[in-house]
């Protein structure tokens, strides 16, 4: 037995041990026969098993907000696993839990007064939907029942994210999926918006579609929309000016929730708290996960109106008020990274940093407009999409060949179909901003 795990040789890497764990979202059989390992990581760098520094140009898989291995979160996870390992929530409690939901609560702006925590966006998502569900229910209106998604919209995985989203690859294989869903079309026009700065300014009238499925199955039958405020997954898809504002007059007019899955966009990805902040647009629940605890243990929280809180705290008070949770909600060791991830956020002013090198993100995600194969350049906050144009027959191959020629070169990259998508932590300096924009060059210039 190896006497250091942590420490596995790199001889000890062989291919023929890595057929037991079937990789999430990732093409096994190629990347087994050419597999990339990482054993540490460090502020904005992984190294590999090999010894490679690859510079983290997606902050983990849009997580690791705050860089990392970060001593405060790092030690704040140590002590907690020491002090409580784990304590129920279910009529049960512990004291981080309460403090990171008031902590999480003061963070966005009211009327987000509650946080009901889960371990991920998919659960955030369920819960979320679920939310909305019970709560027109307990107002004695249990005909709004229909959700309402919106085409290239991601919200996990489980079986009410894959039905509001708007991914084919993720619905298809998987039956007939919640029903009662319809899909808004998607913000992204690209005859109209390719190589926008920032927010496109043509498409705030895409909102509009939302009243032909009033039209259609009247609102009393309509519980809840819920989009991405930007759509990360499908490739950073900004939305136009003054969209959101729209969607949101037209769910209140309705009397609709209005549900922004922010697993993408909260804790600083756009240089604000919430996008919620960012547009000045308030919905009714608000999906969080992963910035949260910056990627070190899995969290995730909802944050939702008193309105709604208020709507389900009725009955005899011994009674549980939503049937809904997980052993781990509140997790005490997911708590203290949480607390200690949100005092690096705020000690080191890094929703404002992200702020203040947006505009330089910006240049050098559009400076790439001229390079090989870029067919668009989008960019919001620290996030930067480089769309590249496919193989024709081969869709996906050539943004997949460019993120392995990024690795090869000591980058690491986020592909979906043919587009780059970029987010590194909020703690990146100009000059790493500098590397990804000429690696990519260089790596696009000879993408075949
Ligand atoms: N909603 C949104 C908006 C997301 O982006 C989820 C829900 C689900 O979160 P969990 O924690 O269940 O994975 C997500 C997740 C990518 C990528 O490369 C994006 C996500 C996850 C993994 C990869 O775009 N987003």
């Amino acid at each position: 037995m190896n006497a250091n795990p942590g420490q596995m040789a790199v001889a000890d890497v062989t291919p023929n041990n890595l057929e037991a764990f079937w990789m999430p979202f990732s093409a096994n059989r190629d990347f087994k026969a050419n597999p990339r390992l990482l054993q540490s990581a460090q502020d904005m760098h992984f190294t590999t098993t090999t010894g490679k520094q690859v510079l983290d140009g997606t902050a983990g898989l849009w997580c690791c907000n705050a860089g990392h291995a970060r001593p405060k979160i790092v030690e704040a996870v140590q002590k907690q696993v020491a002090e409580l390992d784990f304590a129920p929530t279910f009529n049960w409690g512990h004291p981080k839990a309460f403090e990171l939901a008031a902590r999480v609560a003061a963070l966005a702006p009211a009327p987000l007064d509650h946080v009901f925590f889960t371990n991920s966006g998919s659960e955030s998502v369920d819960t979320a939907l679920k939310i909305a569900l019970a709560y027109h229910r307990m107002k004695g209106e249990g005909t709004r029942t229909r959700l309402i998604g919106r085409e290239r919209g991601y919200h996990g995985t489980g079986f009410g994210g894959i039905s509001v989203g708007g991914i084919v690859k993720n619905r298809m294989f998987f039956g007939s999926l919640l029903t009662g869903v319809d899909h808004l079309p998607s913000t992204y026009v690209p005859a109209q918006q390719q190589f926008s700065k920032g927010q496109p300014e043509w498409g705030a009238h895409l909102a509009d579609e939302l009243e032909k499925l009033v039209t259609l199955h009247d609102a009393s039958n309509i519980a809840a929309v819920i989009v991405e405020p930007v759509a990360g997954s499908t490739g950073v898809l900004i939305p136009p000016v003054g969209y959101l504002k729209r969607l949101r007059e037209i769910t209140k007019k309705h009397g609709i929730l209005l549900i922004f899955d922010e697993v993408i966009t909260a804790y600083g990805r756009l240089g604000t708290p919430f996008a919620v902040d960012y547009f000045d647009v308030m919905p009714d629940l608000v999906t969080t996960a992963k910035g949260l605890t910056s990627g070190v243990i899995p969290m995730g929280a909802v944050l939702c109106t008193s309105e709604i809180y208020d709507a389900f705290m009725q009955g005899p008070d011994y009674a549980i008020e939503f049937f809904h949770g997980y052993t781990y909600s509140g997790h005490p060791v997911a708590a203290a990274a949480g607390l200690a991830t949100l005092d690096v956020y705020k000690e080191e002013g890094l929703f404002e940093r992200a702020a203040e090198l947006a505009p330089y993100w910006e240049d050098a995600i559009h400076s790439l407009s001229d390079a090989n194969r870029v067919i668009d350049c989008r960019n919001l906050g620290l996030m930067g999409a480089v769309e590249i144009e496919s193989i024709p027959g081969e869709p996906s191959k050539r943004a997949y060949n460019l993120m392995l020629d990024c690795f090869e070169e000591g980058l690491m990259i986020r592909t979906t179909g043919d587009i780059i998508a970029l987010s590194p932590p909020l703690i990146v300096e100009k000059s790493h901003i500098d590397q990804i924009v000429e690696t990519l060059r260089k790596c696009l210039a000879r993408a075949a």
